[in-house]
């Protein structure tokens, strides 16, 4: 990292690179933005593209709406009307969102486009062409009464591995197995309820098998990517079988059609065309010079995501960009991890997440003290997260007491001794000195850990400045020195102004509100990175505008509010969740068939390498047995030693990860999906006691 004199650049910039085009993850137009959006990928990648702006770099800033695939459709359904409508809803909903917090894309545009389906379609051309994709004949679930192939969330069965009656056709979110539909017991059509029929039909795959190699070599050449994204991609890679075939193409009505003959009804899978719509939004951008970001050897690209997209962005996008041949590749995806909401899981279902267009109502014109929030308790290299309880203490012992209380001293001080003209240093003293330099530093640093994409130590290093300028003024006290020394008072305030620009041009990624404000407030033109190393910025005489308050102290009311609206809305969610049906009616000759004993667990520990299953010890009262069972979100080993049961024990023994489970435990679940033990009331019933 050097200076050269007019930007601040990474050896690795400088040298190759001349253009930067930025992309953040296209988000699926089926609902509102939260704050997990924010803080996952559209705020870090805002931060970097202000910040290369400001050094003059030549960057666009590209996204746009995924509004094809599955979470479309079904979010149709249940609002009862057509994708179509759904898509532009919430295309412009979302749009409004970014631009309310300041998320300065250059173009957000949408995959439904023309230029999307045409920009697709050709690039599924070029690799149909050059004979890239392998074609399979595979059987799939087909609703005879809705006449369509079901895509893998539209078939729910029972789970093969843990008997949950809910599991998906491409995963049980019970015992977390992944699944194919053909593997559920008693598949059941979400359309229709109908029992699906299989049907042949024949879809076209990338062969990431075969293209492995060199993928693999890919990756290996960016062992500077966040190690969480590093990780990820090698363990795809090197464990199990390696990369598999995926199909490229799904029997679905909604999305860009598939190109060749013999697809009808055919549209390319959603992970294929989402990604080319960073292609087809900066084309609609730059009709004329798109190429050179997306062609040139000396263009750097980067994706912004969330960490359950990088196998997406690492590693098939890359593949299609490889076998087309036209393309520079991913140079960086830093990918950020989950952001939880009070300690619990962010959930658009349950309603457990703050809307952005919600939180503009209630805290108006705070957008900024959500930035700064969310940039400084970044999910950067682990899942985080947000409490309001935090939010308040950023707000009130930070931005407010510490930067809005340097810039307010400093300000109400020029205007009282001054009249507002920046006056002039004459003589520095050694302190002076030693701040001005640490000032000139500064920018250096945040730099640094911007180019690193690590934005909480950055956001933090901005901050510092303000504590620097904080302490400046406490061990000077300019209010007292100037009764003896008007003189040397002119030197510390000509410093706390050109403190307070530095402040304001630093800002400007992180809080771009506060900093357009701040130059407002100083009366000067917004300057860009490269000033934020000069300490003459305010120039003598230079006459600045009335103070006013940057931001405003938090109560503790208003978090209150916040917390019981969070409440509310758990209630209602638990108000709202539909009772599971009852099951279609059984005999007592089958009931009877079941053996179901009371048995009691006597040891109990965790199955390696899962998150999800426990091997249980149980004493049947008739023999001592080994079940498996995939309860152990809920239950730690230790603690369940000694618990009463009831237990399926004619059910026929199963291995489950190598282990053979020779029965069943009986678990109640209520409709959030939590388990609770189904045990005889009186404790001392004795082991092997029939149910019935
Ligand atoms: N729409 C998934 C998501 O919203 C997907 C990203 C596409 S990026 C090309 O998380
Ligand atoms: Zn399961």
């Amino acid at each position: 990292m050097y200076y050269n004199g007019l930007h601040f650049r990474t050896i690795k910039m400088e040298s190759k690179f001349n253009r930067t085009l930025v992309t953040a993850a296209l988000p699926y137009a089926n609902g509102p933005v939260h704050i997990g959006h924010l803080a996952g990928c559209y705020l870090p990648a805002d931060i970097y593209v202000r910040y290369l702006r400001s050094i003059g770099t030549d960057v666009k800033f590209i996204c746009g709406s995924d509004e094809h695939g599955v979470p479309i459709t079904i979010k149709a359904k249940k609002e009862n009307t057509t994708p179509q409508a759904i898509v532009d809803k919430y295309h412009s909903i979302m749009g409004n969102s970014f631009k309310d917090f300041g998320i300065s894309f250059d173009i957000y545009s949408r995959t439904s486009s023309k230029i999307h389906h045409q920009t697709a379609s050709d690039f599924f051309k070029v690799l149909y062409d050059k004979n890239v994709f392998t074609e399979e004949i595979t059987q799939q679930y087909y609703d005879e009464t809705a006449k369509q192939f079901l895509a893998d969330r539209y078939i729910v069965g029972t789970c093969p591995k843990c008997a949950n009656t809910n599991a998906y056709g491409d995963q049980c979110e019970k015992c977390g197995s992944t699944l194919n539909a053909t593997d559920l017991i008693d598949p059941k059509s979400t359309l229709s309820g109908d029992k699906p029929i299989l049907k042949e039909t024949k879809n076209w795959f990338l062969p990431l098998d075969k293209l492995q190699p060199k993928i693999k070599a890919y990756i290996e050449k960016h062992a500077d990517w966040k190690t969480n994204v590093f990780g990820q991609c090698k363990s795809w890679m090197d464990s199990g079988d390696g990369l598999q075939p995926r199909a490229m193409t799904r029997d679905l009505d909604w999305g860009v059609k598939v190109p060749v003959k013999d697809a009808d009804g055919k549209v390319l899978y959603v992970w294929f065309d989402a990604p080319i719509g960073y292609i087809s939004a900066t084309k609609e951008l730059l009709p004329e010079t798109w190429e050179n970001y997306w062609k040139k050897e000396d263009s750097r690209l980067i994706h912004f995501i969330g960490k359950d997209n990088i196998v997406f962005h690492c590693i098939i996008f890359p593949a299609m960009l490889m076998e087309h041949g036209d393309f520079i590749l991913p140079d960086n995806v830093p990918a950020n991890e989950f952001l939880n909401l009070e300690g619990d899981k962010i959930s658009t279902s349950r309603n457990w997440a703050v809307w952005l267009h919600e939180y503009l109502t209630d805290f108006e014109g705070k957008q900024d003290v959500l930035r700064y929030t969310l940039c400084s308790n970044a999910p950067e290299t682990k899942d985080n997260d947000f409490t309001w309880k935090d939010f308040q203490t950023k707000n009130n012992s930070e931005l407010v007491a510490i930067f809005g209380n340097f810039i307010n001293r400093t300000l109400v001080l020029t205007h009282k001794f001054y009249e507002g003209k920046v006056p002039e240093a004459t003589i520095y003293a050694k302190e002076d000195l030693l701040v001005l330099e640490e000032l000139k530093n500064a920018s250096i640093k945040v730099a640094k850990a911007l180019e690193l994409f690590k934005f909480r130590e950055a956001i933090n290093e901005w901050m510092n400045v303000a504590r620097i300028g904080n302490k400046y003024l406490a061990e000077t006290e300019p209010w007292k020195l100037i009764k003896v020394d008007e003189i040397r008072v002119k030197t510390i305030m000509n410093i706390s102004l050109q403190i307070s620009c530095n402040l304001a041009i630093m800002a400007e990624p992180f809080l771009p509100f506060t900093s357009k404000k701040l130059f407002e407030l100083l009366n000067i033109k917004p300057l860009n990175w490269p000033a934020a190393s000069k300490t003459d910025n305010m120039v003598n005489g230079h006459v600045i505008n009335k103070d006013e308050l940057l931001f405003s102290k938090i109560e503790d009311a208003e978090i209150q509010k916040q917390l019981e609206k969070l409440q509310q809305n758990k209630l209602e969610n638990l108000a709202n969740t539909k009772p599971i049906e009852i099951k279609t009616e059984t005999t007592f000759d089958d009931f009877s068939k079941m053996d179901i004993r009371t048995a009691t667990i006597i040891a109990a520990e965790a199955v390696p390498k899962t998150d999800k299953l426990l091997k249980l010890l149980i004493d049947t009262g008739v023999d001592k047995r080994v079940v498996v069972s995939g309860i152990a979100q809920f239950f730690k080993p230790e603690n369940i030693i000694g618990q009463k049961v009831c237990l399926l024990a004619n059910l026929a023994p199963r291995k489950i990860k190598g282990i053979e489970s020779q029965g069943m435990i009986l678990m109640a679940e209520n409709s959030n999906g939590e388990l609770t033990f189904v045990s005889p009331i009186k404790n001392d019933i004795e082991n092997g006691s029939v149910v019935k």
